[in-house]
């Protein structure tokens, strides 16, 4: 009998997450997965008391779906993607919906929707960011594709979303692979951000002699400013979770850092399009040095720096000059995030609505922020508006900030 609203395939944490999010919103969803297993597993934990429903084969997931069939996939990137198309393309008809909701490259998205819409199949490829928590309570989605696809997902996205004020966290992005174009400038702006507040960490820590608990509290007091946000937030909390032993847990993790990719095809696009995308390419190359940790130590040996900082000013106001430091290079890192997305839209062709973006990574997701709402504001004000540098709010702002940022970066520079 044909019951669910929509199916979904991949039952690791956020596809399950996903499910019972939908679930929460009145949506019947059909559970499958390539280790079939997972599905019971899933139904008798998980989704114990619900509506959700399992699929014991893609065949019988299929047959429960309503018309015109709606199925999302949340598996890993790449071939798994691949394989799940070619085994659902001959059970579905002219006008059902694949939706791909995983970290997909936008060019792997573009192709997909190339290649379905010669089978009458409406492939849409959906950025979905929030990590677990916003799976299961309101993610940030960023879909793209075959907008006529949108009329019939637009309820299950928009409903389980996050919301500010009334507003979803999600809408149309854009044709082809626009909406995970958009999820990974998304995931470079973050790892920029991450990026600064590694550098604000290491100014106060190494400049000024701040503690761990200091830091804390610092950043407790930047998140009721400009800089209010998730990733501020969460470094508060950070910087004061204690080890067992008492001492803080930050200090005993090795400083190296890994990558997924994203931040690195942010950077590639931004070569490719000529676009001067320069923090979140520093963002990368920071992973990149921070990952050869043996070469750097032994080159401490050899190549020391100016000697131990001796930071003789006034430490409180130091600070200060840090969060507006932190706050300007924000600002830039997100006009040129925001200058990539206009270059690839004429470049693809796509039509991109630029505020639309701005609220879609307002809540939801790891980049979210008052400050996004700023841009949001911007584009409001002016829809064709060329470059966020030139609105009077971000201008006011810089001006601002600029001496702070300058005696900052200099400090840095002079004291190694
Ligand atoms: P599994 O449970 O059968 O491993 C995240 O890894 C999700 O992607 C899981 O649901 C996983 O299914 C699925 N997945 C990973 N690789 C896959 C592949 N090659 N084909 C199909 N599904 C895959």
């Amino acid at each position: 009998m044909a019951e669910a609203d929509i199916a979904l395939i991949g039952l690791a944490v956020m596809g399950q997450n996903l499910i019972l999010n939908m679930n929460d919103h009145g949506f019947v969803v059909c559970a499958f997965n390539r280790t079939v297993s997972k599905v019971d597993d899933f139904l008798a934990n998980e989704a114990k008391g619900t509506k959700i429903i399992g699929g014991k084969s893609l065949e019988d997931m299929v047959s429960k779906l309503k018309k015109p069939r709606r199925v999302m996939m949340l598996v890993k990137a790449g071939s798994a993607v691949d394989a799940f198309i070619d085994k659902l393309v001959p059970l579905l008809e002219k006008g059902d919906i694949i939706i791909d909701g995983g970290n997909s490259e936008y060019l792997d998205t573009t192709r997909r929707c190339k290649a379905l819409q010669e089978k009458g199949i409406l492939f849409v490829g959906s950025g979905v960011s929030g990590g677990e928590d916003g799976a299961r309570y309101g993610p940030s989605l960023m879909p793209g594709g075959a907008k006529e696809a949108w009329p019939h997902v637009k309820d299950i996205f928009q409903g389980i979303a996050a919301k500010v004020g009334n507003e979803p966290c999600c809408d149309w992005v854009g044709d082809e692979g626009a909406g995970h174009y958009v999820k990974m400038v998304h995931n470079g702006i973050e790892y920029g951000d991450m990026q600064l507040i590694c550098e604000a960490y290491h100014l106060m820590k190494d400049l000024l002699g701040m503690s761990c608990d200091e830091m804390a509290e610092v950043m407790a007091e930047w998140n009721k400013t400009e800089l209010d946000s998730f990733l501020i937030e969460i470094s508060a909390d950070i910087l004061k979770f204690k080890d067992t032993d008492g001492s803080p847990l930050v200090e005993k993790i090795r400083d190296t850092a890994g990558q997924k990719g994203t931040g690195k095809w942010t950077a590639i696009s931004a070569l490719d399009a000529g676009m001067p995308v320069t923090l979140i390419g520093e963002a990368v190359f920071a992973r990149c040095l921070s990952s050869i940790k043996d070469l750097r130590i032994e080159a401490s040996k050899v190549l020391p720096g100016p000697g131990p900082a001796k930071f003789e000013g006034d430490k409180k106001e130091m600070v200060e000059h840090i969060r507006k430091a932190l706050y300007a290079s924000k600002i830039v890192s997100y006009t040129q995030g925001f200058m990539l997305l206009r270059e690839a839209a004429k470049q693809f062709n796509w039509t991109l609505n630029y505020g639309g973006i701005a609220l879609m990574w307002r809540g939801g997701c790891i980049i979210r922020s008052r400050f996004l709402g700023n841009i949001k504001e911007a584009f409001d004000k002016n829809s064709e508006l060329s470059n966020l540098l030139l609105d009077d709010f971000f201008k006011g702002e810089i001006l601002k900030c600029q001496d702070s940022w300058r005696k900052v970066v200099s400090q840095a520079a002079l004291i190694g």
